[in-house]
Order: C-alpha cells, then structure tokens, then sequence
C-alpha cells in the first residue's frame, strides 16, 4: 500500500492512525517511494522537543532541484513547468518546459558558481513576480547556497537588517518590478539598503522594466550577459538531509525579524506530500497559487511541492485589480487553471465587487479553491464557494505557518467535507493539541484552547539562524516539549479546527503577517512620539488593520495632528514596508500599564474593536483611569 495520496475518508483515518503509531514507518515508506535520493537514511527521525532539536532522515543524501527537475525530464521534458503570467495581460503568458527549466538553472547555477558562491553561503533574492525569481531559488538550491528570498515589497532598511542578519554574500534583484500601474525601483532600493551592508560583496541584477539604474563598479554585475555565456549544463550538489535549504523572515513579537531555517529532505517531503493531497493533484492539472514567493505560501506551493510533483504551476506578476477585477478570473480561464489558492484578504476585496466580473469567464476548469493565511470568515467561504467554486469545486481551508514549511490542517477534496470556516482535520503525520492555561492538554471536542503540535513533522523549520534560544523560548517553551504556534483554535464536536487567531503580538493584515514590536519600534523612532502601542482590529477586506496609540513628546504637542499621522505612516512605510500602515491614530496622554511596566494591549483591543462592555480583570494596571479617556477618544 502506498501512503503517498488519501483517497477516501475512510483510507484517511487509516494512514493517519497509522502516522500516530508509527510515525517512523509512515514517513520513511513516503520518502523512500516517492523521490530520487543519493543515499538513504540511516534513521528516519530523531528529536528532543525540549532543546527543540529535530532532525529527519538522518544521514540521506539528496538534491532537491534534482527532484524538482531532472527527474522528470525523461518522462514530462516537453510538459510545462512554468506558465509565467505577466502583469500587464497584453504582454504574452510565457510556457516555461521542464528541459527549458533545466536549462535555465543549470544555467544560472553555472553563473552562481561563477562567481563565487558555494554551498553554504547566504544569497539574498529580492525580485518582483518574475520567471527569474523562481530560477534564481532553483539555481541557489541546486548548488546548496542557502536562499534567504526578501519580499519585494519591503523597504530598504528591512532589507538590509534581513540581509546583515544572515550575512548575505550576494543579492539578486533587479531593475524594476511593475504591479498593477505602478513600477517599483527594486535596485534603488537594494542600493539604499547596502550602504550598510558589509557583508555583500555582489549584485546580480535582472532587466524587466528597463528603468535607470547606478550600477556600481565592482559590485554590480547584469545577469543576462552572464547567462548568455554559461553552460547549460550542471552537477547538482550532494546536499545532506539536514543541510540549510533557506532562511525565510517572519516577523516576531519582539523587534528583531526571525529567520527560519528550514532544512532539505523533511521540507521536500513535507511539501510533496502535501502538495499533492490537498489539492488533489493529478497529472496535466494547472495550478495557481497567487502568493509571493517571498511569502512561505510561495515557496512550498508555487515553487517545491508543485515541482515535486512534476506539475504545471503558475507564476503571476500582477495584482487581482489590474487592469480590472475580473483579472484573476480572466487568468484562471485563460490557462484553464484546474486548481486555484488565494487568500481571504483578496477573496474578500473581490467579493465586493460586482460578482459579474467573475461570471464574464468559465471557471469551469477548476476542481479545486484554496483558502491561506488567516481565518476566513463565513461570508468571504460561501461567497468563494458559490461564485468560484460553484458549489462544485471544494475549498480548502488550508491552516499553517512559515515554521511549519507546509499544510498542516486542511480538508483533503472530495475526501473530507468541509466546514465553513473550519481548517477541519490534521493531515496524516501531524498531531495537534489544545492546551489551556494551567498548561494542560485538554482532551475530548467542544474545546478551546492554544493549539500546539506535539510530534516533530518533517517539514518543520529547524531553528532560527543565528539564534536557537530564541527559537527554543519561541516555540517550544510556553508549552515545554510541544510545538507552540502561537494561534488559538477550537475543536468542534467531530474534531474538526477551527483557528480562532494570534493570541500573541502578531496581527495579520491582508495575510501579511506583522509583528506589533517592530512596527512601535519605527514609530518611537519618530522625533516628536514618545511611545506606541499598536493593536489590530478586523477589518471586512483586510481581515485586520492596524490601530495606533500613541504618546507624543512635548514637542510634538503643539503640532496639527494630521501632518503627524501623515508623517508617522510614512516613517512606518519606509522602515517596514506599506503593508505595516496604520488605519487609524489616535493620539493619547498615557497608556494601560501594569505594575510590572508591560502595556495591557487586550484593552486596548477591545477598544479598538469598539467593544466596551468588559475590560476584564485591572487591577494590576497601575493606571486603570487612562482607560476612560481613552476609551472616550477613540477614532
Ligand atoms: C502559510 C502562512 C501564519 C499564521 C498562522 C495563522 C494564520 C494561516 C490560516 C491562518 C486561519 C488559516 N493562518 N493560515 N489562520 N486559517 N487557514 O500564512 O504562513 O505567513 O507564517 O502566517 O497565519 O495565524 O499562525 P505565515
């Protein structure tokens, strides 16, 4: 029997109860079948949760490019990889083959190599939407150069602390990126960000909008005229299980972004496996993601699970509002895209509009819809379900982070039945736990609690670079020898999920997770505020938005307070990115603080909510009267 695909409820339960009594079988019986390796495993998992030390396959040699690419070229040389949708819809789709895939990463490996890089060391690849950002991955993966991909919506100071913390050698960017009707300058950035950057002794950059650009002596190099003299031919480096695969920055609750380190073997398998259930793939299917692959969505399910797979998958440089907001309805039936994976934040900004734009086109093609990145609420779902789905094409609720590398709770199609809102049941493998606050697992359904994890799950990031204590207090601390992941959830009466949000200092917005410390942080900065606290409050299209309190110096008291809203968003914008904007400011004489000096956010979410009616317990608060004032301030 393989283990690789679950075709009916009652086969899920099989393989998941055997996941659960035989962890080491289920997994090692998956990995043996389903890819090429150099050499086996000497042992298929070893873990202390306690030290949060987790290793798999030990021992097992492999290439994840080679299982991406080169494996399939015997049999799907001429099938397309890659179908590259650009921005503008009357720039042509660009169909990308697997023997032309291979080409082109041989090829730019060649020219990492070339210049210098080996395995091991750090490359930072910020790049807009384009068929060379997906190359440039590969290409770092095959020669085990450890990609650290940057979101190319971040600003120059992000950049560059995301850069000086794993020491990057060399950044890949390029000219220009265009999205929607606006061009961004990513090299006018990378430039700005390098000034501080001793670390990075190279430039690679790419041409896509032709824009102006300094290119300085020594550093910068243009990539084409490289490509154009490489080989297009390439050994793909033996990489061990456990070897760095790439670094990918999420925001934490204190300043500083993490990297998370995900390793080689176990994310391979992790993100295969589940590529493959979860959206039911079958051979000739085409896959749309519409993530960024600098988000972690991208990189398992744009790039490595559906590789893996030897699928069809779809890069798009675009935004769903241009030219208009029939655009991805016009993409999906353009490439008679079979299985399409969005978030709610963008499910819930088209649901607004008129639902003509997506009745214009035949959806017809689609068999499967999938939800990522926050709680979808139940009118976006049935919205999806009825005017994308059809009531046809089933949705995936799919629950999972950056430091779990892939799905881990999500609906099987046409095998487990869904639930609105409810990621429902775990895959096979991973076993979830709710935990209350006296640190107890709480048994049985109808129950609420801080959802954990607690077995190691191969695709599970192993540290955050440069820093394993923190990874340690992070994730593994709060609930000692189990994996916390920072949400809460309910478990309903037949053991389904639902993820109920952050119960810690991260907000999401429009799917962008943001931690709130580092968002104060860029504020306090500002000459005229002395302090800062932000909170999130749900927002119909982004989910949540971002409310601001804040305490202005002296200085800062006599001036007109929208020039200063103004400013402070721009200091955010160039310290975070636009994403991190606040909706809304208000300006205070104090903030809820405890005896023990640490800010009472859970009033000030309520106020920001709107919600009056119980602050809960103040007694520890040192100055319960702020409330008040606040409260009858709000904006
Ligand atoms: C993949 C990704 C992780 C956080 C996670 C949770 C939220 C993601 C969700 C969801 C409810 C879902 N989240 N998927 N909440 N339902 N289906 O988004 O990774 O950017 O690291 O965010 O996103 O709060 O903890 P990442």
């Amino acid at each position: 029997m393989s283990y690789y695909q679950v075709k009916s409820l009652e086969q899920y339960f099989k393989h998941y109860n055997k996941s659960i009594r035989e962890p080491r079988k289920f997994w090692d019986k998956i990995a043996d079948e389903n890819f090429t390796w150099y050499q086996k495993w000497d042992k298929v998992v070893e873990f202390d949760m306690q030290e949060a030390d987790v290793k798999w396959f030990l021992n097992a040699k492999v290439n994840i490019v080679k299982n991406c690419i080169d494996r399939h070229l015997a049999k799907r040389g001429e099938k397309t990889a890659i179908i590259f949708e650009p921005n503008d819809p009357k720039e042509e789709a660009l169909h990308i083959t697997y023997n032309e895939l291979y080409d082109r990463v041989a090829k730019m490996a060649n020219v990492l190599r070339d210049q210098g890089i080996k395995k091991g060391d750090r490359v930072c690849i910020y790049l807009p939407m384009i068929p060379e950002l997906a190359i440039a991955v590969l290409a770092c993966a095959r020669i085990g150069a450890i990609h650290s991909v940057v979101f190319a919506g971040f600003s120059a100071s992000a950049v560059a602390a995301r850069i000086m913390d794993s020491q990057c050698k060399m950044v890949i960017t390029s000219d220009g990126g265009f999205r929607g009707n606006k061009t961004i300058d990513l090299k006018c950035i990378v430039d700005e960000a390098l000034e501080k950057c001793l670390s990075v002794k190279q430039v690679l950059v790419v041409k896509r909008t032709g824009t102006q650009v300094n290119m300085k002596e020594g550093r910068d190099q243009w990539l084409q005229p490289l490509l154009d003299d490489a080989v297009a031919n390439n050994v793909a480096e033996i990489m061990d299980a456990e070897d760095p695969l790439f670094i990918l920055y999420t925001s934490g609750s204190t300043g500083k972004p993490k990297g998370m380190l995900h390793t080689t073997a176990g994310y391979m398998v992790h993100t295969a496996y589940t590529f493959k259930n979860i959206f039911a793939y079958e051979e000739n299917d085409i896959f749309w993601c519409t993530a960024d692959i600098g988000w972690i969505t991208g990189h398992s399910y744009i790039l490595y699970g559906p590789l893996l797979n030897g699928a069809t998958t779809v890069i798009f440089e675009g935004v769903p509002s241009y030219p208009d907001f029939g655009r991805f309805w016009e993409v999906i039936d353009k490439h008679k895209v079979t299985q399409f994976y969005t978030a709610p934040t963008a499910i819930r900004s088209l649901a607004k509009e008129n639902w003509e734009w997506v009745d214009k086109n035949d959806l017809s093609s689609l068999k499967v819809i999938g939800s990522v990145g926050e709680p979808i609420n139940e009118e976006a779902w049935h919205w999806y379900n009825d005017h994308v789905g059809k009531k046809r094409a089933p949705i995936v609720d799919t629950w999972w982070q950056t430091e779990t590398g892939g799905i881990m709770i999500s609906p099987i199609p046409f095998v487990t039945p869904t639930k609105p809102t409810y990621a429902t049941l775990p895959l096979p493998g991973i076993q979830p736990v709710l935990m209350d606050e006296k640190r107890n697992e709480i048994e049985g359904n109808q129950v609420v609690g801080s959802l954990c994890i607690k077995f190691p799950w191969p695709g599970m990031a192993r540290t955050i670079w440069g820093d394993h204590q923190r990874f340690k207090e992070t994730y593994f601390s709060t609930f000692p020898g189990k994996y916390f992941t920072g949400d809460g959830a309910l478990r309903d009466e037949v053991g389904y999920y639902r993820i109920t949000g952050r119960v810690d200092d991260v907000v999401i917005v429009s799917g962008h997770n943001l931690g709130t410390a580092p968002i104060e942080d860029a504020i306090n900065e500002h000459p005229a505020v002395a302090e800062s606290a932000i909170v999130g409050y749900p927002h119909d299209i982004k989910g949540n938005a971002l409310y601001g309190f804040i305490i202005l110096k002296e200085t800062g008291e006599g001036r007109d307070r929208d020039n200063l809203s103004r400013e402070i968003n721009e200091h955010i914008s160039s310290h975070i990115g636009p994403i991190a904007k606040l909706d809304k400011i208000q300006f205070v004489s104090g903030l809820p603080k405890t005896r023990s000096g640490k800010i009472m956010r859970r009033i000030l979410r309520k106020i920001a909510e709107g919600d009056f009616s119980n602050f809960g317990d103040t007694s520890t608060l040192l100055n319960p009267e702020i409330i008040d004032e606040i409260k009858d301030e709000r904006v």
